[in-house]
C-alpha cells in the first residue's frame, strides 16, 4: 500500500468515517462496512483528506483543467482539494452544482468556474454501483465540459449488477473512456485490516461481502 492509502485509512478510522457493522446502502445491499465522508468535519481532518486525494491524483498522472464537486459531498471535497493544490502552487478552477435549480439571482444549477471546453476532474466520496458518478458525468456534458477523470476516496469495488463481472468503477471508466482513480479500494481496506489487530475481526464479514458483491477483476 502507498503512503497516502495508509494515511487515508488511518484518518478515516480516527474520524469515525469508516465504520463496521450492518449498513443498508443506496443500492439496497446490506454491507458490513460504511464510509461516511461527512465525518471529516473539521479543518484539519478535511485538509488531511484533501492531501490524500491530491497524492492519489498526482500518482495517477491525471490531466485536467478544472475540479468539479457534485452536490453535496463532492462540494467540500473538491474545494479542499483545490486549496491543497493552490498551496503547492497550482491554482485550479473549481465548480459544483446545486441539487435544485434557482429561478432568481444568477439562476441555474452550476456554481463556480465555467465548464465549457474544460477537461473536468470529478471529485466524489464513494463509488458503489456508479449511479452518483453517472449523474455527475451527465451534468458536466450538459454544460459543455469534457469529463477527463473521476477521483473518489473509496472504491468499494462492487459489481453494479449480477450480469456484469466488472466493478462499477471499471464499467464507468470503459463507458466514459476516462480513468477512475480511488485513494483506496476494498482490497486495500482488507490488506490494512490484516495488519491491524483492532480490525482483524471485521475481515471475514468483509471477505464474505466481497464474495457476494465484489468484482472479479
Ligand atoms: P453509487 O451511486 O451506488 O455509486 O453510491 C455512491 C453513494 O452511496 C455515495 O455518494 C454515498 O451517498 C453512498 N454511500 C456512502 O456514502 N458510503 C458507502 O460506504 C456506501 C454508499 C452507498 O450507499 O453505496
Amino acid at each position: 500500500m502507498t503512503d497516502h492509502q495508509t494515511r487515508f485509512l488511518n484518518l478515516a478510522l480516527a474520524a469515525d468515517a469508516l465504520r463496521f457493522g450492518q449498513f443498508t446502502l443506496k443500492s439496497g445491499r446490506v454491507s458490513p462496512y460504511f464510509f461516511n465522508a461527512g465525518r471529516f468535519d473539521s479543518g484539519a481532518l478535511m485538509a488531511g483528506l484533501a492531501a490524500c486525494y491530491a497524492d492519489a491524483i498526482d500518482a495517477a498522472g491525471l490531466e485536467f483543467d478544472l475540479l468539479f464537486g457534485p452536490a453535496y459531498k463532492g462540494i467540500p471535497l473538491a474545494t479542499a482539494i483545490a486549496c491543497q493544490f493552490a498551496g503547492s502552487g497550482r491554482d485550479l478552477p473549481l465548480a459544483f452544482n446545486r441539487k435544485e435549480a434557482k429561478d432568481h439571482g444568477e439562476g441555474g444549477t452550476l456554481i463556480g468556474a465555467p465548464l465549457a471546453g474544460k477537461r473536468v476532474l470529478i471529485v466524489d466520496d464513494v463509488i458503489t454501483a456508479g449511479t452518483a458518478i453517472r449523474e455527475a458525468l451527465a451534468i458536466i456534458r450538459a454544460a459543455g465540459g469534457i469529463p477527463a477523470g473521476i477521483v473518489v476516496a473509496l472504491d468499494r469495488q462492487e459489481i453494479a449488477s449480477d450480469n456484469d463481472s466488472r466493478s462499477a468503477a471499471q464499467a464507468v471508466a470503459a463507458e466514459a473512456q476516462i480513468p477512475v482513480v480511488a485513494v483506496a479500494g476494498l482490497g486495500d481496506l482488507l490488506a490494512f485490516a490484516d495488519g491491524n489487530p483492532d480490525l482483524v475481526s471485521f475481515r471475514q464479514p468483509l471477505l464474505d461481502y466481497r464474495t457476494r458483491y465484489g468484482c472479479q477483476a
